[in-house]
């Protein structure tokens, strides 16, 4: 099984910047950590980080057209934006979950709106860097059931 793992704009910056609500480790950490989870599952997590809307669309595309099983994005800003890509997830229906390291909902009242979250079989927010973890074992757990029901 290999699952595609998006991260939108300025997720590049995880670990740099604003440690207060990002937390301290980087992006390439966390995409180590996760490959390093999934792979006692024979699962391949193919991570991928863009600050342009197009690109994360055409990743989205790739992820149908090469048969991944699933998506896990945290679309960074885009999650607030982006008509596009919300129709690029709900265009492929390949089960996403969608990742936020904050709680967008004690945030700002702009971040409480997700164009993402309706496409998606689930969200996570507001548990940093652990919630890509949580990210892929529900995910897991989604595929697993899904398959044995068939
Ligand atoms: O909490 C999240 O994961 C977000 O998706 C992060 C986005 C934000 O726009 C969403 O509302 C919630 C922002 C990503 C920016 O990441 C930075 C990391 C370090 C320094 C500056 C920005």
């Amino acid at each position: 099984m290999k699952l595609m793992v998006l991260n939108g704009p300025n997720l590049n910056l995880l670990g740099s910047r604003e440690p207060q609500v990002y937390g301290h480790t980087t992006l390439d950490q966390i995409m180590q950590d996760l490959i390093a989870e999934a792979a006692p599952f024979d699962c391949l997590i193919d991570p991928y980080q863009s600050n342009h809307e197009g690109a994360l669309i055409d990743k989205v595309q790739q992820a149908k057209q090469e048969e991944y099983s699933g998506i896990i994005i945290n679309p960074g800003g885009l999650t607030h934006t982006s008509v596009a890509l919300r129709d690029a997830i709900s265009g492929v229906d390949l089960p996403t979950v969608e990742v936020h390291l904050s709680n967008i909902y004690a945030r700002e009242e702009f971040r409480h709106h997700s164009y993402i979250a309706p496409v998606a079989i689930g969200q996570i927010a507001g548990f940093g860097a652990a919630g890509y973890s949580l990210a892929f074992r529900a995910l897991s757990e989604y595929l697993a059931n899904r398959t044995s029901r068939v």
